[in-house]
């Protein structure tokens, strides 16, 4: 057996019931062995793989509270501190109530290979709990998010482990949770990302995902004889990532038809209205079905079944495996070119196959949606200097930054003979970074 076929059996092994980690890791793997076998004696002796594929720390602990009738609920909180090997650990917290380890292992492991992409010296990292963030009031969250970070504050710092958002960690939960780092800590520092702008945060931080999404999209497309302009796009999901994907889309003169959240999607011939969409979704923490109360001409579909509506482009940004083969077929079926990926893994990996084999253009997410943990990096620069950089520098960093990792994935693929596989490129230009400063490290 190979060596990286033998690693994945291990990590089959020892990981059980980890479904979504088993998943991500065979996607790198499958990518990496070209360049292990290449190199297959030096890398077995060091224990190379044996060490990616475990995380270097996870922390599990108890979150009491209190909730608005006085009953105390218990929340599962953790940290997988994965891999330091070029930064401290960086990536989101998500509050889901599906989030178990398994899926923030998946998590944490995808963003050691994101964060070596952007170029910024970042680690990997991802956090969270199954709270339910949805139904809940301002004080039940702030109650769950101060618990949670009575206890998260031991493990992490500015130059130790900085956590940021993700699915159900917005503006809100930032701040409740640096107000309770800092009365733990006593100390005022960046130790969180995607913090209000009056407290440390960055421009752009907040469009960060969604924009970074697009200028990577339109740096493919270029790159492949096409253009953005003028096409129709289909973007899943409707928080952050989404919002933002939608509203860069369309500056550039896409017209976005659909946006959907887990109860069903909403199609709009028209092009997606988004002022309407922040309203419900950022002020009012509504539906998306509401959205046809705004507009009468627009139709609400319960369930799934937005990859059934035809596109030029597709742009998952919800939750992982949200797009299966079925959905790919459909996809070019109904002439869809091109895929981007805003989520983390929100396709199977038979649809990640089907999209590479039928000739679309594909960006997998570790490349597609680093915008945003670049922008946190950014952050985390202008904190350590005590200075905030105007929005037109940051934007003008972050799109050089996809310009980047466009360029990366894409000379990676080609210097292994797969051109134009982007998930190969990725995965291979992210990992020789982590290795490099790994094997520099000696064992550890
Ligand atoms: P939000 O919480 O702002 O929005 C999540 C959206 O996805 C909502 O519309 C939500 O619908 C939908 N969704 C979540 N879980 C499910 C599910 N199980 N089934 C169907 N729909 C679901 O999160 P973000 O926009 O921040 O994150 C979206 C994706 O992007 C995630 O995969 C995240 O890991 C990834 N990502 C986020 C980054 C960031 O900076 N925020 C950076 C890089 C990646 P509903 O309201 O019904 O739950
Ligand atoms: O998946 C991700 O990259 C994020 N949720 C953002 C992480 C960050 O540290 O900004």
């Amino acid at each position: 057996m190979s060596y990286v076929d033998e690693i994945y059996a291990k990590v089959v092994e020892q990981n059980p019931g980890e479904a979504e980690f088993h998943q991500a890791v065979k996607e790198v793997l499958d990518s990496l062995k070209l360049v292990i076998d290449a190199n297959e004696e030096k890398y077995r002796k060091m224990a190379l793989l044996e060490r990616l594929v475990e995380p270097e720390r996870i922390i599990s602990f108890r979150v009491p509270w209190v909730d608005d009738n006085g009953q105390v609920q218990v929340n599962k909180g953790y940290r997988v501190q994965f891999n330091s090997a070029i930064g401290p650990y960086k990536g989101g917290l998500r509050l889901h109530p599906s989030v178990n380890q398994g899926i923030l292992k998946f998590l944490g492991f995808e963003q050691v290979f994101k964060n070596s992409l952007t170029g910024l010296p970042i680690g990997g990292g991802k956090g969270g709990s199954n709270f339910d963030p949805k139904g809940k009031s301002d004080r039940e969250v702030m109650a769950f998010c101060q618990s949670f970070m009575t206890e998260l504050s031991k493990y992490i710092g500015a130059d130790q482990d900085v956590p940021a958002g993700d699915i159900g960690v917005g503006a809100r939960e930032i701040g409740y949770l640096y107000g309770q780092y800092k009365r733990m800590t006593g100390l005022y520092e960046g130790v969180l990302t995607g913090k209000g702008l009056n407290y440390g945060g960055s421009l752009v931080r907040t469009q960060a995902t969604g924009y970074g999404l697009v200028y990577i999209l339109d740096e493919m497309l270029r790159n492949n004889g096409k253009e953005l302009n003028g096409k129709t796009v289909v973007v899943s999901g409707s928080g952050n990532v989404a919002i933002y994907a939608t509203e860069k889309a369309q500056q550039l003169g896409a017209k976005v038809v659909a946006l959907s959240d887990s109860n069903g999607y909403i199609y709009d011939k028209d092009g997606i209205k988004l002022d309407i969409v922040k309203e419900i979704k950022e002020v009012r923490r509504g539906r998306i079905k509401e959205y046809v109360d705004a507009v009468p001409t627009a139709a609400y579909t319960e369930g799934k079944g937005i990859w059934t509506i035809a596109c030029d482009i597709a742009l998952p940004c919800a939750t992982q495996n949200e797009l299966n083969l079925e959905d790919a077929k459909a996809l070019k079926a109904n002439g869809c070119f091109a895929v981007a990926e805003g989520a983390n893994m929100p396709s199977t990996r038979e649809a990640t196959d089907f999209f590479l084999e039928s000739g679309m253009l594909f960006m997998p997410g570790k490349a597609a949606n680093a915008g945003g943990v670049a922008t946190s990096a950014l952050e985390m620069s202008q904190n350590s200097q005590r200075l905030a950089w105007t929005f037109d520098e940051v934007d003008v960093k972050l799109k050089d930054i996809m310009v980047n990792i466009f360029a990366k994935a894409d000379d990676a693929a080609k210097r292994y003979g797969v051109a134009g596989n982007y998930v190969a490129g990725a995965n291979i230009a992210g990992f020789e970074k982590v290795v490099d400063a790994m094997m520099a490290q000696g064992i550890v």
